[in-house]
C-alpha cells in the first residue's frame, strides 16, 4: 500500500525557493543509483528490482527509531568505500533538491560509515580497502561543488558522530576544522538517542573541542529521546540547533528557555510519524504547538529514501494536517536561512535572495 504522504502532485505546496537544514546525505540516496552501483561493483542485492529495493529500504507504516536505524544495513555496503559511488550520491543529492526548489541545504552523514580504511571497526561487513574518512569528506565536497555549479543549488554539509561511535568523534571533529572552509559547516550527533553522552566522554570531547574551534553545532535530541537529552545538548553540548527537538515540550520550563533564547529546531514532519518519534495523528504533532507560539523552526525530509518521501511531502502534510499556510512557510524557511550556519555575509546574501523571491522588504517582522 501506498504510504499517505507519497504524493505525486502538479503543483508544489509552497512554489517558492526554500532552505533545508537536516537531510542525510545516506538517508536521501536514489534506489536507481544503488542497484546501478551494486551491477557496477557485483554486489548482490537482497532486492533486485527497483520496487523490490523500495519495499526493502522504506518504511510505510510508524516504526520505531531502531526498526528505521536498521534499514540503511539493507545499502550501504553497496556505496561505503567506493570513490565513484560516494561522489555521485553527492551530486545527485544536489539535482535532487535542486528540483525539489532548494536554493540552500545543508546536507549531513558521517565520514566513517561511508569509509572502509581508518574506521575500526570497518563498517557494514566490509573488507578493509583504501577509502579513509578523511577521502570520504573529499569525496563528497567534490560532489556537492560539482552539483552546485550545475544545479545552482548551494550545498554545504554536516558532519555526523554517532551515538554508539563515541571513539570516532574527534576525528569528526577534527575533520571538521580541516574543511572548514572547503564545504563543511558544522558537527552533529545522530543514531540511537537512549544512549546519553554523560555516559560516553568521547562526544563530549569532540563537542569541547568544536567549541573551542567555533565549530558550529547541532545535535540530534528529543526526537524519540525525553526532554533531558534536549537539555543535555543544549547545555553541556552547546548546541546551537536541535535536530527534531519534539519532546522538548513535554518540560515546559525548558521550552519556555528554548523560545526565549530562539534555539532553532530542526524539524522533520513526515520522518517524526514513521519512525514513532511522535503520535501519527497530527494533530497532536509537537509542531502545532511551534507554529502556535512562533517557535524558531525549519521544515525538513530526515531520509528521503527511507521515508519514499519528498520535501514536498513535508510540506504538503504540514498544509494539510495542521493547517500551514503560505505566510507560515514564508516564516519558516527565513528561520531556516537565519539558522543556517554559513557565514554571516553568505548567510546575509541568502537571506536577500528570500525577501527577493517573497517580495518582501527587507526585516518585516517575520
Ligand atoms: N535520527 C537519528 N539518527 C538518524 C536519523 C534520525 O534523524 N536519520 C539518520 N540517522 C543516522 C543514520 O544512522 C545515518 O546513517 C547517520 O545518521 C548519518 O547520516
Ligand atoms: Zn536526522
Amino acid at each position: 500500500m501506498m504510504a499517505e504522504h507519497v504524493l505525486n502532485n502538479e503543483k508544489p505546496t509552497f512554489d517558492k525557493p526554500k532552505v533545508e537544514l537536516h537531510v542525510h546525505l545516506d538517508g536521501a540516496i536514489r534506489v536507481e543509483t544503488i542497484i546501478d552501483v551494486a551491477k557496477r561493483r557485483n554486489i548482490k542485492l537482497p532486492a533486485g528490482t527497483v520496487d523490490g529495493m523500495i519495499d526493502l529500504c522504506t518504511l510505510s507504516e510508524p516504526a520505531t527509531l531502531t526498526h528505521f536505524l536498521d534499514k540503511f544495513n539493507h545499502y550501504m555496503h553497496v556505496i561505503a568505500g567506493d570513490k565513484e559511488a560516494i561522489k555521485r550520491i553527492a551530486y545527485e543529492f544536489v539535482e535532487t533538491k535542486a528540483n525539489e526548489g532548494v536554493i540552500y541545504v545543508e546536507v549531513r552523514y558521517s565520514p566513517h560509515f561511508l569509509a572502509n580504511r581508518n574506521v575500526e571497526p570497518i563498517p557494514w561487513d566490509q573488507n578493509e580497502g583504501d577509502v579513509t574518512p578523511d577521502e570520504v569528506v573529499k569525496l563528497v565536497n567534490q560532489g556537492l561543488k560539482e552539483g552546485e555549479e550545475a544545479f545552482k543549488t548551494k550545498a554545504r554539509s554536516i558532519l555526523c558522530c554517532m551515538r554508539h561511535m563515541p571513539n570516532w568523534s574527534m576525528d569528526v571533529v577534527e575533520l571538521c576544522k580541516k574543511y572548514r572552509n572547503d564545504g563543511v559547516v558544522a558537527i552533529d550527533l545522530a543514531g540511537d538517542e537512549s544512549l546519553n553522552c554523560t555516559a560516553y566522554p568521547g562526544h563530549l570531547k569532540a563537542y569541547e573541542e568544536a567549541i573551542r574551534s567555533n565549530i558550529h553545532r547541532t545535535v540530534h535530541a528529543g526526537e524519540v529521546g525525553p526532554p533531558s537529552v534536549v537539555r543535555e545538548a543544549v547545555e553541556v553540548l552547546k548546541a546551537e540547533r536541535i535536530g527534531h527537538g519534539y519532546h522538548t515540550v513535554e518540560d515546559q520550563h525548558l521550552y519556555n528557555q528554548l523560545l526565549q533564547s530562539n534555539m532553532h529546531f530542526e524539524t522533520c514532519p513526515v520522518s517524526s510519524k514513521l519512525t514513532g518519534a511522535c503520535h501519527p495523528d497530527f494533530s497532536k504533532h509537537p509542531l502545532n504547538r511551534f507554529k502556535e507560539d512562533k517557535a524558531n523552526y525549519s521544515l525538513n525530509t530526515d531520509d528521503p529514501l527511507i521515508f519514499n518521501s519528498t520535501l514536498e511531502s513535508d510540506y504538503q502534510t504540514v498544509k494539510k494536517y495542521m493547517g500551514f499556510t503560505e505566510d507560515e512557510f514564508i516564516r519558516v524557511n527565513i528561520n531556516a536561512a537565519k539558522s543556517c550556519f554559513l557565514p554571516e555575509k553568505e548567510k546575509q546574501a541568502l537571506l536577500e535572495e528570500l525577501y527577493e523571491a517573497y517580495g518582501m522588504v527587507k526585516n518585516t517582522g517575520f
